[in-house]
């Protein structure tokens, strides 16, 4: 077996058996392309299981996450339709290695075109221990994708570049910032996101979700909170977080 394939599997084990693995060896000689060769084999053994391409997410595009990760590039990762968490909807403990949450938009690409906007929560669990790892780590690591909840689409609104943005965990704001947190404009991770499509051979059209990246640092979950992201003029998405 390839050292991607290996790693791929090491990586896709982890998600699977919720044991998180070291960042160190790991990733020991990765470089970008290799990573997200990676990461290709990552998602393909999802893509294997039945799981559909319905995404792609941007990542550390914002100079809060920059910092809470000590990796300062912007990554891309993919999303599936099982990553799906309905507005509202649960997500368990049980189920991740040590997930957070963090407030996002995601953008609706269809044709080509971009149809719309919607609030969006994306939980990410590093499937390195302690959240610790190179940027080739997380390349590899899927960016760390786990879940994501989407508000309801709406057309995209005047001044999308400087919204408010709210984390709340149990009615209490932990998180405050901007869209403009997002690369200056979160629009920008669209022209970013096509751009890496088109190097990639990634067909955008078939993956319509564009999470654009957080605009604040992650929260960790807690079993029995209840986490709500509110983006000015967007509206809000939720999800409850069960042990
Ligand atoms: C990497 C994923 C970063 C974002 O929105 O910046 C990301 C991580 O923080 O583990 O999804
Ligand atoms: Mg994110």
């Amino acid at each position: 077996m390839s050292t991607v394939d290996q790693l791929a599997v090491r990586l896709d084990d982890a998600v699977t058996s919720r044991i998180a693995i070291p960042s160190s060896g790991a990733g020991t000689g990765l470089d970008v392309p290799t990573a997200y060769r990676v990461q290709q084999a990552v998602v393909d053994r999802r893509l294997a299981r039945g799981e559909r391409a319905v995404g792609l997410k941007l990542g550390l595009t914002s100079r809060a996450k920059m910092t809470q990760m000590g990796v300062d590039e912007v990554i891309w990762g993919r999303l599936t339709d099982a990553m799906r968490i309905p507005d509202g909807g649960t997500v368990r403990l049980d189920d991740h290695i040590h997930p957070k949450a963090e407030p996002e938009v995601a953008f609706l690409v269809e044709g080509g075109a971009v149809t719309a906007v919607a609030p969006a929560i994306e939980v990410i669990d590093s499937r390195y221990v302690d959240f610790r790892f190179t940027l080739p780590e997380v390349i590899a690591d899927n960016t760390s994708a786990s879940g994501f909840v989407l508000g309801a689409w709406q057309p995209i609104p005047d001044g999308i570049d400087n919204l408010g943005v709210l984390l709340e965990v149990d009615g209490r704001a932990v998180q405050v910032g901007s869209t403009a947190a997002i690369l200056g404009d979160p629009r920008r991770a669209l022209s970013d996101a096509v751009r890496l499509a088109d190097v990639n051979g990634v067909d955008l059209a078939d993956n319509s979700i564009l999470l654009a990246g957080a605009a604040t640092a992650a929260v960790p979950l807690r079993a029995g909170s209840y986490v709500r992201v509110t983006v000015e003029r967007l509206g809000t998405a939720s999800l409850r977080v069960g042990s």
